[in-house]
């Protein structure tokens, strides 16, 4: 099953090692024949090339369009070399063997990701490239296929010690590889028609193809298998990567976790210290405060029971004093951007605990996709990185909100931007006081948040819970004023929420009634 390589085409965007390759060929008495710009390149070396267009009969036209499109390369290619028709017909058309293919495709991924003109994208679809590869690859039994400069050294070796030819196991290897890049190939090009429109989509869905990254002990449950898959080329561009300074491996709840954790304490800016304490994907306690310390008793007093195996997120690097109270309850992972060698000490006799450490933290503007499946599919959508800031909220109600209670509710919409649907966040002073996440009905989770927060007063010893004075967030309209009743009785003065619904009027006769104050985003956050 090995083939002798006589006849070699080259034909190639990226020159990287091309030179090298066919000096050794032609060292090997191989015929060499290539397009344009490579017979350029090969000629300035010094060595002996034949134009394709001298193959075919035909000048390369088109502005290189049409090049290699034709039966006397693709014949070539094709051809069964021990079936009697198909010499047959090799013979009547003058069509010669070719053995070898070394091809890589015009750089469409690149000219995109430099912001080309429409135009110049289109011209960088490469179609007489998939085609030899394609060719080359199926007749694999008889052609050798190469479309990656990192594996000239190993077609080097192979020729090297088969006197010149190449075995099946080699070939097969090859074409495998070639239908694997034609096909991310195609997949990029038919993205970026699908969403060249969209900013936020694109480029990011170019990189939907991913490679394995490491595999996981198991998945959500122990009998589920779990790997983590990170994006093939540009897309983590501006997104840290996170090193492990200690701890157990990270397992998949881990993970979800931290960037539950992570994404939301990156929407705080690094002028006042935050701290996020995430359960169950949900923030269970966030805070902003003069110091981190601060941060940290105020974020764990919002739900100090849903604390105790949580992951906690800090917009600041930790100090000692800070890591050493983390360490006092158990914690199953920290993420920070950066830790003193004081909070490397203090977590250092934790053994269990995970400490993650960035050099900064994700931007939460960026544009990205979400990803997840469904029986048979995938949902893909843009991230949700809509931000809400003072000057886009309408006052729906007789009653101005104070500056505090704006800011309390601005704090709360970021917060309940990052909880399960649906989501209602009360915040004062800078800190969650009770959340209410994942219920079916918005005044469940009302409900849900204020008793948290009575449970938290009576823990803490307390007069009285925080709600009172609070602001609330609701990351959807309430569909019903009952939902606000339910949060003015926790004692909320001030609620912000995206407005929009059918009974709006009634939601704002119920709050104008309470002399509370009321804003409308005109943003929903659902998050599922
Ligand atoms: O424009 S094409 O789609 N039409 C062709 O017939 C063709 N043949 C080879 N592109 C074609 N190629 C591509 O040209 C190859 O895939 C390779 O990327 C490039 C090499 O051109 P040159 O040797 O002129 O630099």
């Amino acid at each position: 099953s090995d083939v002798t390589i006589r006849r070699a085409l080259l034909s190639v965007s990226d020159k990287e090692g091309i030179v090298d390759l066919a000096s050794r060929l032609a060292k090997n008495g191989v015929e060499l024949v290539s397009t344009g710009g490579t017979a350029h390149a090969l000629r300035e070396a010094g060595l002996e090339v034949r134009d394709v267009a001298d193959l075919t009969q035909f000048p390369e036209m088109m502005d290189g369009r049409v090049k290699t499109l034709h039966p006397m390369v693709h014949g070539g290619l094709l051809a069964v070399r021990d079936d009697p028709g198909h010499t047959a017909a090799m013979e009547a058309h003058g069509i010669a063997a070719i053995d070898l293919v070394v091809v890589n495709l015009y750089p469409f991924e690149a000219t995109v990701a430099r912001g080309a003109e429409r135009g110049e994208v289109i011209e960088n679809i490469d179609i007489g490239g998939p085609s030899m590869v394609r060719s080359a690859a199926k007749n694999h039994s008889h052609v050798t296929i190469v479309t990656d400069p990192a594996d000239y050294g190993e077609l080097g070796r192979e020729l090297a010690d088969r006197g010149g030819a190449t075995g099946l196991d080699f070939r097969r290897r090859m074409a495998a590889k070639a239908f694997a890049a034609t096909a991310a190939y195609d997949a990029a090009i038919s993205s970026w028609f699908a969403f060249s429109d969209q900013q936020a989509m694109f480029p990011q869905s170019l990189s939907l193809a991913s490679h394995l990254s490491s595999t996981l002990r198991y998945g959500e449950n122990p009998h589920q298998q779990a790997a983590l898959y990170l994006p093939n080329g540009p897309a983590n561009a501006g997104v840290p990567q996170a090193r492990q300074v200690q701890g157990k491996p990270l397992s998949y709840n881990n993970l979800n976790d931290a960037d539950a954790a992570l994404g939301l304490v990156a929407e705080f800016s690094a002028e006042r210290p935050c701290v996020v304490i995430v359960k169950h994907a949900n923030p269970c306690g966030v805070a902003v405060a003069d110091t981190l310390l601060e941060a940290w008793q105020e974020a764990l007093a919002c739900d100090s029971i849903s604390a105790f195996g949580g992951i906690v997120a800090t917009n600041v690097p930790l100090d000692g004093a800070t890591a050493r109270a983390i360490a006092k309850i158990f914690t199953e992972v920290v993420i920070a951007p950066g830790a003193s060698d004081e909070a490397c000490d203090a977590f250092a006799a934790k053994k269990n605990l995970r400490l993650l450490l960035l050099d900064h933290l994700p931007d939460p503007a960026r544009p990205g996709l979400d990803i997840k499946t469904i029986a048979g599919g995938m949902l893909v959508q843009s991230r949700d990185n809509g931000v809400v800031t003072e000057g886009d909220l309408e006052v729906v109600t007789k009653r101005h909100p104070s500056e505090r209670e704006v800011a309390d509710a601005l704090f709360a919409w970021k917060v309940a931007k990052h909880v399960k649907s649906n989501a209602i966040v009360y915040a004062r002073d800078g800190a969650t006081v009770g959340i209410g996440a994942g219920q079916m009905n918005r005044r469940d989770s009302s409900r849900i948040a204020a008793e948290r927060a009575r449970e938290a007063a009576e823990t803490e010893g307390w007069d009285a819970p925080r709600t009172t004075g609070s602001a609330v967030a609701s990351d959807a309209f309430f569909p019903f004023a009952d939902g606000l009743l339910s949060a003015i009785e926790a004692g909320a003065t001030m609620v912000i929420q995206p407005g929009g619904s059918m009974r709006d009027e009634d939601v704002i006769a119920a709050a104008d009634e309470a002399g509370i104050a009321m804003v409308f985003t005109g943003m929903r956050h659902f998050r599922h």
